[in-house]
């Protein structure tokens, strides 16, 4: 580790600014702490190599929602002209051997202590700084504490009666072995289907003698349209990175498309089919913030796009009966975390897969040889859960984090989390959250958001050492404006129509209230410049 200081007679390592995480958010806070502004940083991570959400989802058909050229790193030209990605969705593996790179590339492994989990983080008053504990008993202290830990790296298993009895083998998609698992010649049942089962599925479906699918609640999927990126593809876009940025960071998402402002009521019943239907053979995230304006803001829109996306399902699944239990019918189309997949809908169509429909017929428990519902019991080989994470927050409450007056972050989010700009915490001095809940966060393309957070912080850092302050706070009136302000925007949206992770309805007894912002990237960044331009309105300095 690069020149750190440690403070023999405590045994505790003194440093400047601490970051828990080594994924796309811990290795640029990193990056900036150290080689822009001079301070001695060390990033923990627990896992054991950096990457993060792509260290730890290496389940079948894992692969990314956004596409490739900017799914990326964005600070580095360089790095931009340098890299070439394979395919317009990069598997796992390609993502996390980019993130290795990167790594390597600006030599950020000497200042990443692996295999290191953060137990608790307290905010001493009278040092003003925080001093951390890790799972391996070492401690150190830092004026500055930044999270990185992802919004979603808490597996969520469900407690399902019996699974310790079960004879076979289990796994949760976001804690997948790192040797891979064998599926040749075994009964597999995978429970869930959200962006994870989909893109599991047909993989699965295609090594496995059989897979049953246990759905809870059908899903919106639309097709990915992979396809290898092509060397004048990556020509093209290398000559145009400025201006893919430049619109990745104007689009309400962070995703470079033309932006619309056409309604879907606009147009006549055929012309609308027609735009999907181009947009449907195109592929991807487009579908939702790339066809109409009103999709997620207008229910009759909304029905629009849905009735399309179920007539494709109709049209696709051969069996009547299949296609009627895989119709989504309880919530709008992009309420929930919408999809993108890889022949989803058409591996039903094989005949060694099969659909159980857990509304109909609830799973009562996980029996010795496999899962027993309702009205059948279904012998099992491997069991896949595909059943999501404790989103947005769980990760940094398994954390013992600690403010002023040793207030815990546990206690104060009890209700719900509470930030001001997703970006610091009332009573927690000098800690910052990358992509904390009340920031765009999982409803963008996330490494848009994330430097924009990233350089928010480090600039902010840099202003207080130019001014000789200590300690930066968020006030509580400007954190409880922006909790109200982020639910005022999520109402005005069909959001809150679904029991989605966004508002916490997948865990039980977790607060329901809308986590990311939902006013997308252009007016959310405008904020972040004003509150600077107005010498940080809404946060408090001590000098
Ligand atoms: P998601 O989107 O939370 O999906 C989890 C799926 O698991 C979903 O179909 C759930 O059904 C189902 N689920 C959750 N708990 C249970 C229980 N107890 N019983 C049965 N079924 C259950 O997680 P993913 O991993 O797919 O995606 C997470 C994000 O990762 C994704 O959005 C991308 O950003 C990457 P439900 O819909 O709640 O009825």
């Amino acid at each position: 580790m690069s020149g750190q200081r440690k403070n023999s007679k405590e045994n505790v390592l003194e440093l400047d600014a601490i970051v828990i995480g080594a994924g796309f958010s811990g290795m640029y806070m990193l990056k900036r702490l150290r080689d822009e502004l001079g301070l001695n940083t060390r990033a923990y991570e627990a896992g054991n190599g950096v990457g993060g959400t792509w260290y730890w989802n290496r389940y079948p058909g894992a692969r990314c929602d956004s596409e490739s050229f900017y799914y990326c790193y964005s600070f580095s030209k360089e790095l931009l002209q340098e890299w070439e990605w394979s395919s317009k969705y990069p598997e796992q593996p390609e993502i996390l051997t980019y993130l290795n790179h990167v790594a390597d590339r600006f030599d950020l492994r000497k200042d990443i202590q692996l295999e290191t989990r953060v137990k608790s983080a307290h905010f001493n008053e009278k040092t003003h700084r925080w001093e951390i504990l890790t799972e391996n008993g070492e401690r150190a202290s830092a004026q500055f504490l930044i999270s990185g830990v992802g919004c979603l790296s808490t597996a969520n298993v469900p407690a399902i009666k019996g699974l310790e009895n079960f004879k076979g083998d289990w796994y949760h998609t976001g804690k997948w072995p790192h040797e891979g698992v064998d599926f040749s010649g075994k009964r597999v049942g995978l429970i869930g289907t959200g962006s994870t089962g989909i893109q599991a599925t047909p993989v699965i479906a295609a090594e496995a003698d059989h897979l049953t699918i246990f759905q809870r609640t059908p899903n919106f999927s639309v097709p990915a349209r992979n396809e290898p990126f092509t060397p004048t593809k990556q020509k093209e876009i290398k000559a145009n990175y400025d201006e893919v940025w430049e619109k990745a960071r104007s689009g309400h998402g962070g995703f470079p498309y033309s932006p619309t402002t056409r309604s879907a009521l606009e147009f006549s019943s055929n012309e609308r089919t027609a735009i999907y239907e181009d947009i449907w053979q195109e592929g991807g995230f487009k579908f939702l913030w790339g066809s109409f304006a009103d999709i997620m803001v207008n229910k009759e829109a909304n029905n629009t796009a849905a009735d399309f996306i179920r007539g494709k399902i109709r049209e696709t699944v051969q069996d009547p009966v299949t296609a009627d239990k895989l119709m989504p019918h309880d919530h709008p189309y992009g309420a929930k975390r919408p999809p993108i997949d890889t022949n989803y809908f058409e591996t039903f169509n094989r005949d060694n897969v099969s659909l159980v429909s857990i509304k109909e017929s609830p799973i009562e428990e996980i029996t010795p040889s496999g899962v027993l519902t309702k009205d059948e019991e279904y012998d099992l080989d491997i069991i896949v859960f595909a059943t999501g994470f404790d989103a947005m927050t769980g990760t940094l409450l398994k954390i013992d984090i600690q403010g002023r007056d040793g207030e815990s972050l546990a206690d104060k989010w009890e209700a719900g989390p509470k930030t001001y700009l997703g970006l610091q915490v009332a009573g927690f001095p000098n800690f910052f959250t990358i992509s904390g809940p009340g920031s765009p966060s999982v409803l963008s393309n996330m490494p848009v958001t994330i430097e924009q957070h990233v350089e928010w912080i480090s600039d902010c850092i840099q202003s207080m050492k130019k001014n000789e302050q200590v300690c930066i706070e968020a006030n509580v009136e400007a954190e409880s404006d922006w909790v109200t302000h982020v639910n005022q925007i999520a109402e005005m949206t069909l959001f809150w129509e679904a029991n989605s992770w966004y508002l916490g309805a997948n865990i039980p007894g977790k607060a329901r209230i809308f986590m990311p912002y939902a006013g997308g990237l252009p007016t959310y960044f405008e904020r972040c410049e004003d509150v600077v331009k107005q010498g940080y309105a809404g946060f408090e300095f001590s000098a």
